[in-house]
């Protein structure tokens, strides 16, 4: 189910067996935070469906380069092939894509160009720069579920696999003159950074940029992000990392734009090394910026743990006061927080969530249901947590949530560090 990955992904330190460095010198990663035996984070399954399994969720922390990586890699086909995760279409996403719409633009010199996406998941971004202008546009995405609604109900077109040289040269020869490759949220889960990186080198004209949208470790760390440690991703970038992961494969680092998005986002803009792009000074502001050090991970495992612990003796205390508790959004991170807190069934009567792919659902180690959001007006429990924090604003908007407030309920937002709305 998962292989253990022991050297560093982007610039290659760490123990490599017969020959390479021995086990036990100070040349390999450092454990820097362990949340033990982990169910993975997407593995919604309906009753009596067979489970994935649990593998280790532990993270470790180059050195040389400041990229963190889990220790093991799960196999892709078993966390992608099924895919419960679909691109919010909320109004945050909304603003996310007017925002990466008009930076691909200014890139792009101007123009609304072509454009490959890695990870289109149901072709939401790709539809939604059609009818912004972009040329020809195509997705590659190994769920077969989601390509398939990509395709047939999303019109945009969508090869069914992951990146690899045969995929994108598929895809090329659909959109014709390349002049982005867009990713969003995917490098962070890929295994393999040289077959993606050569895979796109390998349809890159001299003017292509490759946009890389990355969760930004930085934000993760300072804002104690730490539910988003799961098996899907296996590294945390930062730009120190990925510049030089870039100069190894022929690419460079040319722009760095930030983001607010899931909680603070990277857009690592890269070009062939061959091209005559200039490097935006936004490199350099950044990667000043950057310092992650071992002091920094002990700091946020720290203050994870005592986060944890935070709203796991709220809920407990919650419940000892005959108050009823569910969740709301079943996100990947919904999953890393149930089973990190322990939360049984006795504890969170439901998780709700928007997604029709998620309900009846079980969760992820803990059998928690997953129910439609609507289901709020009629089981009106007295505390919402909020394991979609990205979007808490917005949520606590929504018509069903606003009534369900105005009639006491409380909504509980656990990042950066608990909050309950309205104040007591
Ligand atoms: O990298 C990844 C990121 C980008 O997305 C993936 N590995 C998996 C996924 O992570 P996630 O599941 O934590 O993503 P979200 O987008 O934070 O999940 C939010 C959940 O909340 C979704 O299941 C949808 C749900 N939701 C809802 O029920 N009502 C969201 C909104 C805005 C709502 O109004
Ligand atoms: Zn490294």
């Amino acid at each position: 189910m998962f292989t253990p990955h022991q050297a560093c992904r982007a610039c290659g330190f760490g123990f490599r067996g017969p020959g390479g460095i021995k086990a036990g010198t100070p040349d390999n990663l450092t454990e820097v935070f362990d949340l033990g035996l982990q169910p993975l984070a997407n593995d919604f399954v309906p009753d009596g469906a067979e489970r994935s399994g649990y593998a280790p969720l532990k993270v470790m922390h180059c050195p040389r380069c400041t990229l963190a990586q889990l220790s093991v890699t799960v196999r892709p086909d078993i966390l992608y092939r099924h895919y419960n995760y679909v691109t919010s279409s909320s109004e945050t996403m909304k603003h996310h894509f007017e925002r990466l719409a008009d930076d691909l633009r200014l890139l792009m010199g101007g123009h609304t160009g072509t454009v490959i996406e890695v990870g289109s998941n149901d072709g939401l971004l790709l539809q939604f720069l059609s009818s912004k202008g972009f040329g020809n546009v195509c997705g590659i995405d190994p769920a077969e579920n989601l390509a398939h609604v990509a395709n047939t109900e999303k019109g945009v077109q969508t090869i069914n696999g992951l990146f690899d040289v045969k995929t994108a040269a598929e895809a090329k020869s659909m959109v014709g003159t390349l002049d982005a490759i867009v990713a969003r949220h995917v490098f962070c889960h890929v295994d393999s950074w040289e077959q993606f990186l050569n895979a796109a080198l390998s349809v890159c004209d001299d003017h292509t940029v490759l946009c890389i949208e990355v969760p930004y470790c930085k934000d993760m760390l300072e804002k104690v992000e730490f539910d988003t440690i799961y098996h899907e991703h296996t590294s945390y970038m930062t730009i120190r990392a990925m510049k030089i992961l870039a100069e190894r494969m022929a690419f460079k680092l040319v722009k760095v734009i930030r983001y607010q998005i899931h909680g603070g986002a990277l857009l690592l803009v890269l070009a062939p090394e061959r091209s005559l792009r200039p490097v935006d000074p936004s490199v350099k502001e950044f990667l000043d910026a950057e310092e992650i050090t071992l002091d920094t991970w002990k700091e946020f495992s720290a203050k994870a743990k005592k986060q944890i612990a935070t709203l796991r003796s709220f809920v407990q205390t919650a419940r000892q006061n005959g108050k009823r508790v569910a969740g709301f959004g079943a996100s990947a991170k919904s999953t890393v927080w149930i089973n990190a807190c322990g939360f049984t069934r006795k504890d969170l009567e439901t998780v709700y969530d928007n997604t029709s792919l998620k309900w009846w659902k079980l969760s992820p180690g803990t059998d928690i249901p997953v129910t439609p959001e609507g289901g709020l007006y009629v089981d009106s429990p007295d505390y919402l947590i909020c394991f979609a924090w990205n979007f808490a604003q917005e949520i606590m908007e929504k018509p069903l949530v606003k009534k369900w407030m105005a009639e006491g309920g409380k909504f509980v937002v656990p990042v950066p560090e608990l909050k309950v709305y309205p104040a007591p």
